[in-house]
Parts: C-alpha cells; sequence; structure tokens
C-alpha cells in the first residue's frame, strides 16, 4: 500500500531534534519497544527537515507534485479509499465508568482498550519510520495553550502538522523541563489501514489518544478533533475554559468600531466561507477577518470571554469552494498547501467539482483512475481537502497571535435546516442561547461516513467531539455563563432554508454580512427584533438588504415561524433531551417548556 512506506534514513543533523524532558522521553521509548520501528524521527519543524521529509514523500508516491507554475509548492495526496473521512463509529472516549463519557459517546473500557490497542501496535511500525512531533496549540504565549507531541508512523501527517499547529523546537522550548509538566500523548500508526482495524481512542484521565488504521485527516491529526476538541473539552471543564467547534471572525465597520464573533456550525456546514467572507459591494468599508475557521478555545478574562484559535492552519472541505464562494480561500491553496483526494489534471493542476471555470476534459479522479467530463462518479472526493497554513489567508485577523486572544461579542450556533428554522433569531440570554445550542440539529454531510442528509440533534455542533458526559458539558456552558458579567449575545442562523420547491431562498457565502451585520446591530444595541416566541427576530427592515435581488416572499419565508413545524421541532427536542437519559440539566427542561408554552393557543 503506498502510503505504507519503507524507513527513511536522513542525513545528519535531520531527525535529531530529541526533547530533553525526561516524562517524554520515557514515553517515547516504552512506545518504540511496543512498536519496534526501524529508526526514531525527532522532528524539529525547519524549513530543511520539511523539503527532505517532501522529497522522501514525493519518492515513495505518497505525495505527487503539482504544477509548480500553477500551484506553486504544493503537493496531491490521495488516501486509501476506504479511508476519507471521520468514523464516529470507531471513535471511543475511555473513560473510567461509562457514565462520564455519557449518552453521545461510544465508551469503551480504558484498561480492556489499552490492552486491544497495545496488541495492534506490537511490532506495527518494523521496518518504518517513528517520527516524533512536538507541537502547540494556540500560542505559544497563550495562558490558553496546550502542548502536544503526536508519535506517528505516517509522513503525509508530519507535513500536515507542521502546517495546522505551531510544530518542532517552539514546543520543545515551551515544555521545558518540568517532569511534571501538563503534555498530551498521541499515538498514531497506520498499520494496515484497514477499517477492520480502525480506532480512534481518547483516554481523557491520561490526556492520551491512540489512533490506529486511519491516515484520514480528521483522524489522525491528533492536535485537531482530538486534543484540540475532544481532550480539550474535558481540561476545559476541569479547568474552567471552553473548548468549542466554532470559527472565530472579526468584523470591523468602517467607522473602525469591531467586534469578534464564534460561531458554531457542524462540519461541512459553510464554517470556512463565514469566517473567510467578503462583504458585498453594499458594505464598503466594512471588513471580516479570520481568527480561526474550526475550533475556538475561550476563557473568562474581566468578566467576558476571549478566545484564541488553537490551530495554525485550515483542514478544510474542497468541493465547492471557488472565486464565487470563498475567494480567500482560493487565495489561501493557491499555494504551500496539500491537497487530499482532489482529482489530477493532465497539466498538473488540481481540479474538484465546483471549481471555477469548466470542468477538464480529463483528469485522474481521486481514487488514481481516468476520469473524463463525461463520467458519472465524481473527481474529487465530496469530503476531499486542502491542508493550508493560516498565514496564506489575505483576510488573517491582526490579533490571530494575540495570547490573550480576542473579545467575543456573539456566539452563533447554525446548522442544514430545510424547513423551520428561520435565518436568524437571537435568544433572550445565555441560559436561551445555551438551550439554542443544545437543540441543533443538521442535515448531515460527508465529513463523517454514514448517511448523508438526515437530520440529526448536533448540540453546539459538539456531539462527535464532547470527550465528556453531555449533560455535564451542558451543565459546564450554564456555569461559565453565571459568571459572565459581560456575555456575549447567542444567536442561531440557518442559511439553508429551502422553498417549498426545494430551491434556497438565501442567497448565503458574502451575502451572509447582511446576516452579520444585523448581529452587531444587536450587540451594539442598535438593531431593531421582534419578540417571538423562539427568540428576537428581526423583521425585514431590520435587516439590510439594499441592493440584494431576492423577493419579498423569500425574506417573509425566511423569516417565518411556522407553527406546526416548530411544534413537531419542539416534539423533536423532548425526544432528544428524553433519549439522554435524565442528563439534560433543569434549566434546559425549563427552557424547552417555555418554549412549548409559546406556541400555545
Ligand atoms: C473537520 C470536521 O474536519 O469537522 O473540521 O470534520
Ligand atoms: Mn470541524
Amino acid at each position: 500500500m503506498k502510503n505504507l512506506a519503507p524507513a527513511i534514513f536522513p542525513p545528519k543533523g535531520i531527525g535529531d531534534a530529541k526533547p530533553s524532558n525526561k516524562a517524554v522521553l520515557d514515553w517515547v521509548h516504552e512506545i518504540a519497544t511496543l512498536t519496534q520501528p526501524e529508526n526514531i524521527f525527532w522532528c524539529d519543524g525547519s524549513e530543511r527537515e520539511n523539503e527532505f521529509l517532501i522529497g522522501e514523500s514525493l519518492k515513495q508516491n505518497v505525495l505527487i507534485e503539482l504544477n509548480e507554475k500553477k500551484v506553486p509548492h504544493s503537493y496531491l495526496h490521495r488516501s486509501s479509499p476506504n479511508d476519507v473521512a471521520r468514523v464516529e463509529q470507531f471513535t471511543f472516549v475511555c473513560t473510567p465508568t461509562k457514565e462520564e463519557a455519557g449518552p453521545t459517546n461510544n465508551w469503551a473500557d480504558p484498561s480492556e482498550t489499552y490492552t486491544k490497542l497495545r496488541g495492534l501496535l506490537e511490532g506495527a511500525m518494523r521496518g518504518r519510520t517513528m517520527f516524533v512531533i512536538p507541537y502547540i496549540m494556540g500560542p505559544a504565549d497563550s495562558p490558553l495553550a496546550k502542548i502536544g507531541f503526536e508519535i506517528t508512523d505516517s509522513k503525509y501527517v508530519v507535513l500536515s502538522l507542521r502546517i495546522m499547529t505551531r510544530m518542532g523546537e517552539i514546543a520543545l522550548k515551551r515544555l521545558g523541563n518540568d517532569p511534571n509538566a501538563e503534555w498530551n500523548r498521541g499515538v498514531h500508526s497506520l498499520l494496515d489501514v484497514s477499517p477492520e482495524r480502525r480506532f480512534i481512542c481518547h483516554f481523557p484521565q491520561d490526556n492520551t489518544i491512540i489512533s490506529v488504521g486511519s491516515g484520514y485527516g480528521g483522524n489522525v491529526l491528533l492536535s485537531k478533533k482530538c486534543l484540540a476538541l475532544r481532550i480539550g473539552s474535558y481540561l476545559a471543564r476541569k479547568q474552567n475554559w471552553m473548548a468549542e467547534h466554532t470559527l472565530i471572525l472579526g468584523v470591523e465597520s468602517p467607522e473602525g468600531r469591531k467586534h469578534y464573533v464564534a460561531a458554531a456550525f457542524p462540519s461541512a456546514c459553510g464554517k470556512t466561507n463565514f469566517a473567510m467572507l467578503i462583504p458585498p459591494a453594499h458594505f464598503k468599508g466594512w471588513k471580516v477577518t479570520t481568527v480561526g475557521d474550526d475550533i475556538g478555545w475561550m476563557r473568562i478574562r474581566d468578566g467576558r470571554l476571549y478566545a484564541v484559535n488553537p490551530e495554525n492552519g485550515y483542514f478544510g472541505v474542497v468541493p465547492g469552494t471557488s472565486n464565487k464562494s470563498n475567494p480567500n480561500a482560493m487565495r489561501s491553496i493557491a499555494h504551500d498547501t496539500i491537497y487530499t483526494n482532489v482529482a489530477f489534471t493532465d497539466d498538473g493542476d488540481v481540479w474538484w467539482e465546483g471549481k471555477d471555470g469548466k470542468p477538464p476534459a480529463h483528469a485522474i479522479d481521486w481514487r488514481g483512475n481516468d476520469w473524463t467530463s463525461q463520467s458519472s462518479e465524481k473527481a474529487a472526493h465530496p469530503n476531499s481537502r486542502f491542508t493550508t497554513p493560516m498565514r496564506n489567508n489575505p483576510a488573517l485577523d491582526p490579533g490571530v497571535e494575540k495570547g490573550e486572544g480576542v473579545p467575543i461579542s456573539a456566539i452563533i450556533f447554525g446548522g442544514r435546516r430545510s424547513d423551520t428554522v428561520p435565518l436568524v433569531y437571537q435568544a433572550f440570554d445565555w441560559n436561551h442561547g445555551v438551550y439554542l445550542g443544545a437543540t441543533m440539529a443538521s442535515e448531515t454531510t460527508a465529513a463523517a461516513t454514514g448517511a448523508v442528509g438526515r437530520v440529526r440533534r448536533d448540540p453546539m455542533a459538539m456531539l462527535p467531539f464532547c470527550g465528556y458526559n453531555i449533560g455535564d458539558y451542558f451543565q459546564h456552558w450554564l456555569d461559565i455563563g453565571s459568571q459572565l458579567t459581560n456575555p456575549p449575545l447567542i444567536f442561531n442562523v440557518n442559511w439553508f432554508r429551502k422553498s417549498a420547491d426545494g430551491k434556497f431562498l438565501w442567497p448565503g457565502f458574502g451575502e451572509n454580512m447582511r446576516v452579520l451585520k444585523w448581529i452587531i446591530d444587536r450587540c451594539e444595541g442598535s438593531g431593531g427584533g421582534l419578540k417571538s416566541p423562539v427568540g428576537w427576530l428581526p423583521s425585514p427592515h431590520d435587516l439590510d438588504l439594499a441592493e440584494l435581488d431576492i423577493n419579498h416572499n423569500a425574506v417573509d419565508e425566511l423569516l417565518c415561524l411556522d407553527h406546526e413545524e416548530w411544534k413537531k421541532e419542539i416534539a423533536a427536542h423532548k425526544e432528544f433531551f428524553d433519549s439522554l437519559g435524565g442528563v439534560v440539566p433543569e434549566a434546559l427542561q425549563k427552557q424547552r417548556e417555555q418554549l412549548a408554552a409559546g406556541f400555545e393557543p
């Protein structure tokens, strides 16, 4: 198999950045004794190391070089066709008791799981190189920053982690020699990339992650979903902060007033597009800047929430990305990018469904097969990805490296809902906002294996990522709120409502600025709104719709509450809460009763 490449032997001065922390060395020794690699490669994150690893990856077909003129310093990687998305059914939270993992996680007994994984890892790196990658999540000087180490036998992981995190010497320096320092232990082995031996296991109490049998980013870049969200959310509760599946963006008015908002949407629901939004011409002088596109870590400071993006790059969905949908993403991925599972054109460029221009007459598809524009198969996998450094983003926010984070004025929840849920509304207060997050739902996407398009409840977009009992997580949100004197306002948005004939009612993309503007107006106390049973709803004239080609009926439909649909919705909330088996805090049950009462005749 192509990415199970043999060991590599670097020249002197590369691969020898051995840490001095004894706890780390002991752990690496333990894993090496178990997996028996041919050699150990200690990563320092340097340019020279990166070039060496790219060279080796090209030789071993882990990467394909793209046309230097069309996409400079960029590469294509193809994962195994059975390994193209997160595998929620094989993702486990291994807490001492099942109750701690709660009703929404797959739980497995920690000691049995360690035994099983040790069995799978025994001799797993024979003939391969074991890479040891030190990294930091968050700006290095942030009080929120966390250190992680990932051991892996995949060069693709090393190259990707260098983009996605602050990797190498910087992490070793920050860790120092304290044997009791907090750091995350991550072990990854491709094994034989078989779905039968694919397990993504989290041991929150041990700050440990073990992932085997996959090469797909969401399962193997352990910094991201595994540490920044699953283990992160567990640590956040213990340490009184928040780890959330949110983008973070800055929005600045022509007068120079600036707000930051965090928005939690499920995977592949447009977080990257929203985070890189370019306001339409009508919003002259308004600027939107990106702090993060996927994960926000937030802490309380002076009665407010301050957020950092723990990541250093973007691992985004490629199909649908174009100069129309997201020009800033197109510029970000025009160079120094690793593409995974997109199509490869005859002139060495990349192509995907939804890219600008005409499809190529011929290409090699994501599986490595010939493809023509007449093919009925997709050229790029629907969950094909780009991995690109955040510094490539022309709209990167200047506050992105601020260790103290940026102050959050609003939190937005949202999902893909064809019906029921209005374009935007505002929660009455924090606890009501927590209810909006706890009951949000979305039609499933290709980011995880399984059926696409099914409405599922995805509280705070954290269903696949909350590393502990979801009832305790809801309570944690309530507890954080009670400590804030200046809490963010909370909103719910839905860009995806459809008309009776199945057409999207809202144009989306840059036009979402109109909704964002209302949110900012509300934060500044100037935006109008009507009190409705679900929250504060804008009326059509509260939204700035000037120069937008949309008819009045569509706007009315976008903002209307259909009582019959809402009765079903509230019943679904109850069903969801009931399905959690009694863990939902009383305060949220009360919110549901109040909501239901609002629809009584
Ligand atoms: C992601 C995801 O890759 O949420 O960000 O799946
Ligand atoms: Mn995500």
